[in-house]
C-alpha cells in the first residue's frame, strides 16, 4: 500500500499509536497525531518515537481535517467520539490499526482470534505451538502488542497470531485473516457498541472477508456461534467441549480428538492440559483446530498443550498463606469471564468483583455462586449495583471496600483453610486503573504484603 505523501491522522497515543506511528514513519507518510491528553500528559510517548517529525493537535477536538486522507484509530475511542463523526461525515476513511496491517502484510499467514473470552489465552497457546513448529510467530493486537511496528519488519514466512477485539474489528474493512476463530460470545462492551447486535456484528466482521481457501473456527456449543453457519463462505471447524461431532475438534472419551474425511486422531488426553477449568479445554479445542488447520505437525501440537501453563492475570496462582490460596484473575473483566473462573477452582471461594461499569447485568453471576461462593468483595463503581443483584437473589455476604488493599485484607481475614480468594472483578479495570495488567498487579502486591500474624 503507497501511503508516501498520504496525510494519515493517527487518533489516539497508547500502544496502539505507538506502533502505528513508527510504521507509518516507515511508509513514508506524513504524519498528524492527536489525543485527548495535554502534551506533558504524552512525554513518554514523544519520547519514543524521538526522531519522527510528526503534526501534533492534543487536548482539542478542533482538527483540521480537510486535507487528511486516512485517519487509524485506537480501538479504545468509542464511534461516539467527535473527530470520528466529523470525519465520517466528511467521508474520510476510519479504520483500526489490524486493518492497515493486513493492507501491508507480506504474509497470509495471519490467524484473527476473537471471542467474549478465552482470547488471550488461545493466542497464546496458538503462539507457542507455532514457535515450536519453528515459525517466526508474532502475538499481536489486544494482548497488549500493537501490531504495525512488526507488519512493517515481517517476511512473508511469518506467522501473526492476532487477538482481536470487537472495537478493533469494528472498523476493518478488507482484513482477511487465513484462519478466523470466535471463542465464545455473551454480551460485553455494551456501552461502547450500544447494541447486542453491533457487538455481535463487529465480531462476525472476523470471518466476514474469509474466502474457500480459508478457515473459520467456531465453538459449536455457543448458541450465537451456532447460527453463523449460513454466513460463513470458507472452510469451517467446529470444536466441542461436551459433544462428539461427526467432524472437528473434540472430546471423546478423556482424549481430544481431530476427525475429518482424512483424519481421525487422538491428540492427548485432557488430563494431561496444565490449565485449569472447561473454558480452558474450550481454548485448547479451539488451538489445536487453528494448528491443524494450518498444517502444524501434531508432534508440536502435543508437546505445548502439555507444556503450557496459561497466561498471567488469567485465574494466576499466586500464593498459598495459611491454607488460603489466592488467585489473580483480573482479566475477568465481564460476567461470564467470572463465572468461568469460579467453575473452574475447586472448594470455597471468596471472591473480590467491581469495577468500571460497563452495562453489565450480574444475575447470572449472583446465580452461579452455587453455594461456592462463600463471601462477595465488592469495590469500584459497580459495587452498589452488585451488591444491590446479590441482595435481590438472596445472597447476603457482601461487603464493601474502598481499595484492593482492604479487599485483600479482609479476604484474608474471612479465609479458612482450603478456601481461594479470587480477585476476578467482572468489570472493565478503567475506573480505578490504566489497565487490568495494573489492576492484577495491585492485587499480587497486596497479597505478597499481607501481614501474617
Ligand atoms: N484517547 C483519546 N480519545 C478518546 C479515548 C482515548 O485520545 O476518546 C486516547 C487516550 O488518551 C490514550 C489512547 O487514546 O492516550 C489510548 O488508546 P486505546 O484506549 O485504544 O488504548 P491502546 O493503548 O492503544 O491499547 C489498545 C487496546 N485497548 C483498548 O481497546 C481499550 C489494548 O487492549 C490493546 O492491547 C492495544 O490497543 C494493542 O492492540 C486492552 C483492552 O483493555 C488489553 N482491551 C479491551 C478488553 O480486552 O476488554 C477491548
Amino acid at each position: 500500500m503507497d501511503l508516501s505523501n498520504s496525510r494519515v491522522l493517527v487518533l489516539g497515543l497508547g500502544i496502539t499509536g505507538l506502533s502505528t506511528v513508527k510504521a507509518l514513519h516507515k511508509l513514508n507518510a506524513q504524519i498528524i497525531v492527536s489525543d485527548s491528553k495535554k502534551e506533558e500528559e504524552l512525554e513518554d510517548f514523544f519520547q519514543k518515537i524521538d526522531g519522527i517529525f510528526v503534526e501534533k493537535y492534543l487536548n482539542t477536538i478542533d482538527i483540521p481535517l480537510e486535507d487528511i486522507d486516512l485517519i487509524i484509530k485506537s480501538p479504545g475511542i468509542m464511534p461516539t467520539n467527535p473527530i470520528i463523526l466529523n470525519a465520517r461525515n466528511r467521508n474520510i476513511e476510519v479504520i483500526t490499526d489490524i486493518e492497515l496491517a493486513y493492507r501491508i502484510s507480506p504474509t497470509d499467514n495471519i490467524i484473527a482470534i476473537t471471542g467474549t473470552n478465552g482470547k488471550t489465552t488461545t493466542t497464546a497457546l496458538v503462539g507457542e505451538i507455532f514457535k515450536k513448529a519453528k515459525y517466526k510467530t508474532y502475538l499481536a493486537g489486544n494482548i497488549g502488542v500493537g501490531i504495525l511496528a512488526d507488519m512493517i519488519n515481517a517476511e512473508k514466512e511469518d506467522v501473526f497470531v492476532v487477538e482481536a477485539s470487537s472495537f478493533q474489528l469494528e472498523d476493518t474493512i478488507h482484513f482477511k485473516p487465513r484462519v478466523s476463530l470466535i471463542t465464545n460470545i455473551t454480551p460485553d462492551h455494551l456501552d461502547w457498541h450500544s447494541t447486542l447486535d453491533n457487538y455481535i456484528g463487529a465480531k462476525k466482521k472476523v470471518f466476514k472477508n474469509q474466502g474457500k481457501n480459508d478457515y473459520t473456527v467456531l465453538n459449536f456449543e455457543d448458541t450465537f456461534l451456532r447460527q453463523f453457519e449460513e454466513e460463513i463462505d470458507s472452510k469451517l471447524i467446529w470444536f466441542s467441549a461436551n459433544s462428539v461431532l461427526d467432524k472437528g475438534v473434540f472430546v471423546e472419551g478423556d482424549y481430544i480428538v481431530i476427525k475429518d474425511e482424512n483424519i481421525n486422531e487422538r491428540v492427548i488426553p485432557t488430563g494431561e492440559l496444565k490449565i485449569l477449568g472447561k473454558h480452558n479445554l474450550e481454548n485448547a479445542l479451539a488451538s489445536v483446530a487453528i494448528a491443524y488447520a494450518m498444517g502444524v505437525d501434531l508432534s508440536s501440537i502435543r508437546e505445548v498443550l502439555k507444556e503450557f501453563p496459561g497466561v498471567e492475570h488469567r485465574i494466576e496462582y499466586v500464593k498459598e498463606i495459611r491454607g488460603i490460596a489466592f488467585y489473580n484473575d483480573s482479566k475477568g473483566t465481564n460476567p461470564d469471564s467470572t463465572i468461568k473462573a469460579i467453575e473452574a477452582l475447586n472448594g470455597p471461594i471468596i471472591l473480590i468483583a467491581g469495577g468500571y461499569d460497563k452495562g453489565s447485568d450480574f444475575d447470572d453471576l449472583i446465580k452461579s455462586f452455587n453455594g461456592k461462593v462463600k463471601d462477595l468483595i465488592l469495590m469500584g463503581e459497580t459495587k452498589e449495583k452488585i451488591k444491590e443483584t446479590a441482595l435481590k437473589l438472596n445472597f447476603i455476604n457482601v461487603h464493601l471496600v474502598d481499595n484492593m488493599k482492604e479487599a485483600v485484607n479482609l479476604a484474608y481475614k474471612l479465609g479458612k483453610e482450603k478456601d481461594n480468594v479470587l480477585l476476578s472483578p467482572a468489570c472493565a479495570s478503567w475506573d480505578m486503573y490504566n489497565s487490568f495488567e495494573e489492576r492484577g498487579k495491585d492485587f499480587k502486591n497486596a497479597v505478597y504484603n499481607l501481614e501474617v500474624e
